[in-house]
């Protein structure tokens, strides 16, 4: 398949992503990533709601190398349900530079929870977003919270900002790190400091196990890509959310690229130009090293980390 040649509708990744012209730090983690099939070998789910373009680990492997970045979180997508076979192989291929979020049912056993780990696994992915996931009862994803967070993982959570209302109760009471995606996809058409997005900031005021992913500025910009060449317009909504949750809450944020971009359908973004959006949202040398080395090690490599205390 062409690269940007539409799958039922959906973009394929860049081809060939332009080298950042910000060279993230030594060590640096993308911390929101995917790998699709190859569908051949790993099938897709039968309940998807989409088929990807495959996206394979050694080409997840070789973005990572070209971005500058050392590691990688692996995040499994519902277009694989809760079959975690791609991830798991990406994970034990990756010579321990990938640590992985699964999605597991309530049935998931013992052994395998264990296996998977062993593999790389840190934490398990609660999907809520309509158009991406069946209905799960919420004593069903309890039961699972409450059976991963004896090995030490997280739960990730991914939603629409309008739906927090109804979902707080339950975000807040697991007992896990709970590691929000993309910021709860804030409206950036709306006021920074409108209710919608407050509501989201006083989540993680008051409740200090909630993280958050400062990640896809392509999914969330209203205004959109830059013009050509004109990295510092790239996204400009969003710089401003993304900003305040960095300059809020340095030492529990997050970075990724959501490579391969599953479900765009009008841009598919440059992956450099994302990491140069990177110094827009995290200003400082100090801030662009908690995000991207400092927090994903102490959360997915502990036992490395030499930021413990913080
Ligand atoms: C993302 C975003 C999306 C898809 C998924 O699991 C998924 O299928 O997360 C989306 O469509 O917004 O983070 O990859």
């Amino acid at each position: 398949m062409s690269a940007f040649e539409m799958t039922a509708g959906w973009l394929c990744f860049h081809p060939d992503p332009s080298t950042p012209r910000f060279r993230v730090p030594p060590g640096a983690v993308d911390a929101h990533c995917h790998v699709f099939g190859p569908g051949e070998r790993f099938p897709y789910a039968p309940e998807r709601k989409y088929t990807p373009c495959d996206a394979s680990r050694e080409q997840l492997f070789a973005l990572r190398d070209r971005l500058g970045f050392a590691r990688n979180v692996i995040v499994q997508a519902t277009c694989h349900g809760a079959d975690n076979r791609a991830l798991v192989d990406a994970l034990v291929h990756s010579g321990g530079r990938a640590r992985g979020v699964a999605t597991v049912r309530r049935d998931v056993s013992d052994d395998e929870l264990r296996a998977m780990h062993e593999a790389g696994v840190r934490g398990v992915r609660f999907n809520f977003v309509r158009r991406l996931v069946d209905f799960t009862p919420r004593e069903t994803l309890e039961e699972i919270a409450h059976r991963i967070a004896p090995l030490g993982w997280h739960v990730v959570v991914y939603f629409e900002a309008r739906d927090l209302p109804e979902l707080w109760e339950f975000f807040t009471a697991l007992p896990t790190v709970v590691v929000v995606d993309h910021m709860g996809r804030p409206d950036v058409s709306k006021p920074l400091d409108g209710p919608e997005f407050e509501r989201f900031v006083r989540l993680m005021r008051e409740h200090p196990n909630v993280w958050s992913k400062v990640s896809c500025p392509e999914r969330l910009s209203v205004s959109g890509p830059p013009a050509l060449d004109g990295e510092q317009d790239a996204y400009r909504d969003v710089v401003p959310f993304a900003r305040h949750i960095v300059e809020s809450f340095p030492e529990r944020v997050l970075w990724g690229t959501d490579w391969p971009h599953p479900n765009l359908k009008d841009h598919m973004p440059d992956d450099g130009l994302l990491v140069d959006f990177i110094p827009h949202i995290a200003r400082t040398d100090d801030l662009q090293r908690r995000l991207l080395v400092d927090n994903p090690m102490r959360l997915y490599w502990p036992e490395e980390s030499n930021d413990g205390a913080r």
